[in-house]
Formats: C-alpha cells, structure tokens, sequence
C-alpha cells in the first residue's frame, strides 16, 4: 500500500503527509530497467574488484596489505599468475571503468526509489525491518564503495595503507546486501519490466508519457505531477551520462592516441617525452628521495640462505642483462603501453645467494624512509618468470629518478605497486 494512503497507529484513521515524490515517469518500470543494468554491472565489478585484491598477494605480507589474512573472506585468494602478462592491466581497467561508468546509472537506480528511503513508518514488521536493513546496507554499502574508489583513483592514495581493507570490507558488505536485495526484488523486477514495451517506451514523447498503474511498493505517485521527461528522455540522459564518463575515462588504460580524451585521469595525460616519458605514479622528490641515497654510495644487497651480497650499480650492470616488454598497472585504473625494460632477471639474483632452481619469494625494500609502498613482498611464482627484472633501463635509456633510478622491480601480470622503485635489499626467502 502506498505511504500516503496508509494510517498509522490504531483507532481513527488519520491521513498521512502527502508524498512530495511526484514525478509521473518514477514507476516499477524505470526502476526495474536501471536495476537491470546494475545487475549485470555490479556482480562484474565485484568480481574484478576481488581479483584485483587477490593480485597484490594479500597473505604474503603485512606490506602487501595491513589486514593480509582476510579470515574468511579471504577464501578465494590464489597465486596471482604473471601470465597473460597485461592480466592486471585489463582487470583494473575494466574495474575503474566500469565502476566510473555505472556511477549515473546508481544515481538514477536511487532517484527512482527515493520515496522508498524515506518510507514511514520505518519499520512495519519483522519481514519488512530485515527488508529495510538490507536495503540499508545496500545504499549506504554502495555509496560508501563508489566514493572510496572515487577517491583513491582522483586523490592519489589518500587512504594510507587502508584504502583495500575499507574497499575490501565495503565490497562484502554492499555485495551481501545486493545478494539479498536481488533475491528479494527479483521476480518483482520482472513482472515490471514485461509490463511495459521497452520499444516502444522509446518512441514515446514526454507529451504522450504517463504514470505506470499504482503499485503496491509505493514508487508511482499517487498525485503525479505533470510530465517533464519522457522514460525515454531519462534514460537517454543516464546513458549519455555514462557515455561521457566512458570517453573520458577508458582511455587512461586503453592508451594510445585515446589518452588524449582521457580527461579525467588524474595521471597527467602529456607525462612528457622521451624514453622515461610515460606516466609516474610518485615521483622521487614526492617520496621524499634524497640524492645521497641513489648516488655514488648506493648499493643493492641480496640475501637468501644465509648468505648476503652486496653490488654497486656498475657490478649490476656486469650482470647478465635480459629484456621484457611490460606496462605499469596501477590500482588507480591508469596504466601504460609496453615499455622495454632493461635489467637483472630477479632469479639470477636470487641465484647469487645460491637458489639454483625454483627460487623463493622475496621481500623488497626501497631506499625510501616514508610511505607504505616502500616495501613489499613478490610471490615464488614471479620471482621465477624469466621477464621479472630488477630493471635499470628503460627503453633504451637509464631509468630517470622518477621512474625508480638506480633500480626499480619489474613484474609481469602485477599491479604497479609491487613494481617498487629505488630499490636497495632484495631478501629471498624472506616474505612472511
Ligand atoms: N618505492 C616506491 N615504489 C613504488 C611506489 C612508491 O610509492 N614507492 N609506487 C608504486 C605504484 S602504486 C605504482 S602504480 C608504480 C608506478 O610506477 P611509475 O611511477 O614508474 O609509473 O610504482 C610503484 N613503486
Ligand atoms: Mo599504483
């Protein structure tokens, strides 16, 4: 039964305040056909989402992530793989993207429902309490997802070391939520969307629009204002919306000639040219690199087996030199083209302390004092895969500060922040 036609308490029946939710076109209906989008939507960008947590090898280390076990959530967390090497590439730009994408489609999906939100009495029954509480968690949950991703990709990390776990947690709890808002409006979503012709509601003109037949969840007014959008005209505004959020956005992980409309990354579009001339994430004056510390006197140590080496960079350099072509994937959606990097095959440094075959994992740390990115764990996996290089070429010129001079980690398949830069002590063997 609609709100306003409802009495409260017992007794005399008494009126409720009238509805000020008039517009005609908000109905099952429109309701229904952004859910749909959002139920296509949303499972993809949960799921990408937690592939995406997966790849930063939570559970090796608290550097990797301060929260690493995850308890039961964290049932799923597998070998990030280092093959197909643009894996996280695609993964986090599907998963930026999409999330930015589907920001009008919410807003609308929550505009359509608002009388919902602020129905009275709050609570009718036990039934129509868990309803609530779902739908609670669902629109506190969802909001609370969109704006940390917001956030996090627009305001470069402005959530130190805790921006997975809030993302992480929150993604559960909007995902419960959703599970059993689904369940719930299921059959309710369908009835709605066979009752109009989606065809034909395009053809339809805000002149000839009317409110949808009064329904039992209260979403159609009950004194409908005059129509001032057509269905039509709302969807067509949501889906240019989306549109324009797409061209402005995708092209920081698609690349080439697109990043030119990527107007939206927060990784300056032009990063300059040259060999170095491609997006830096932090660079070496933000993280605070003092020059002492990546000049004349900077040495790489390795340790594994008890054992300790200690090289210049000249002595690196003698090393056997590999190439791999790899981009830089950052969580934030962005990432580059290949770029040709030149270096040190991680597992030849490993072998200088004497693993022969099938390497550890390795702990790496950066010359830099501050910051939670300075340190990090690699998996067994990526330690052995000939492209994993502590590199100190890249295309064909020495690395620049910014970019991680003396030496910085390259991984293929990983996100960006496992490559670390300014490199000092590999430990091998040493990740937990
Ligand atoms: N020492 C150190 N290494 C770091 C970071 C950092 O803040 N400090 N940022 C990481 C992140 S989040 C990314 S995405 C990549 C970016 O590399 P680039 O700046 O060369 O593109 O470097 C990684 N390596
Ligand atoms: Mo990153």
């Amino acid at each position: 039964m609609p709100w306003h036609v409802s009495w409260r308490g017992r007794g005399r029946p008494r009126p409720r305040v009238r509805s000020p939710w008039r517009s005609p076109i908000r109905g099952p209906w429109l309701t229904s056909v952004l859910g749909l989008v959002l139920l296509f939507g949303l499972p993809l960008l949960f799921l990408t989402g937690l592939l995406s947590y997966a790849a930063y090898n939570p559970d090796l280390s608290s550097w990797n992530d301060k929260t690493p076990g995850k308890g039961l959530l964290g049932f799923y967390l597998f070998a990030w793989p280092t093959r197909p090497y643009w894996l996280y590439r695609v993964n986090q730009g599907v998963h930026v993207t999409l999330g930015i994408v589907l920001v009008p489609v919410l807003l609308a999906k929550l505009w359509s429902v608002v009388p919902k939100l602020f129905e009275l009495p709050p609570v009718r029954s036990l039934g129509h309490a868990l309803d609530r509480l779902s739908l609670l968690l669902l629109v506190g949950g969802g909001l609370f997802e969109f704006l940390t991703g917001l956030l996090n990709v627009q305001l470069d990390y402005i959530f130190p070391g805790s921006f997975y776990s809030l993302h992480f947690y929150g993604a559960w709890v909007f995902f419960g939520a959703l599970l059993a808002h689904v369940t719930l409006r299921f059959p309710r979503m369908l009835r709605a969307l066979r009752s109009r012709d989606f065809r034909a509601e395009l053809r339809t003109p805000t002149s000839r629009t009317k409110p949808e037949p009064p329904d039992d969840g209260g979403l159609v007014p009950s004194r409908p204002a005059e129509p001032t959008m057509s269905r039509r005209g709302a969807l067509g505004l949501v889906g240019l919306g989306s549109l324009t959020l797409l061209v402005v956005t995708a092209g920081q992980s698609i690349g080439g000639p697109l990043r030119e409309t990527a107007l939206l990354a927060p990784r300056g579009r032009n990063p300059g040219s040259g060999p170095n001339g491609f997006q830096i994430n932090k660079s070496a004056a933000s993280a605070q690199i003092r020059a002492e510390d990546v000049g004349e006197a900077w040495r790489l140590t390795v340790e594994g087996h008890g054992r300790r080496v200690t090289l210049t960079l000249a002595q690196l350099q003698r090393l056997a030199q590999h190439r791999s072509a790899l981009p830089i994937a950052c969580v934030e959606g962005w990432s580059t083209q290949d770029q040709a990097w030149e270096g040190v095959r991680l597992r030849d440094l490993a072998r200088l302390v004497g693993y022969d075959a099938d390497p550890p994992g390795v702990f790496v740390e950066s010359v830099q004092r501050t910051g939670s990115f300075r340190a990090v764990a690699l998996r067994d996996n990526q330690v052995g895969d000939p492209r994993s290089l502590l590199a100190l070429r890249v295309n064909g010129a020495r690395l620049s500060y910014d970019h991680g001079y003396p030496a910085r980690i390259i991984v293929p398949g990983a996100p960006g922040v496992l490559n670390t830069k300014w490199v000092r002590h590999l430990s091998f063997g040493a990740t937990t």
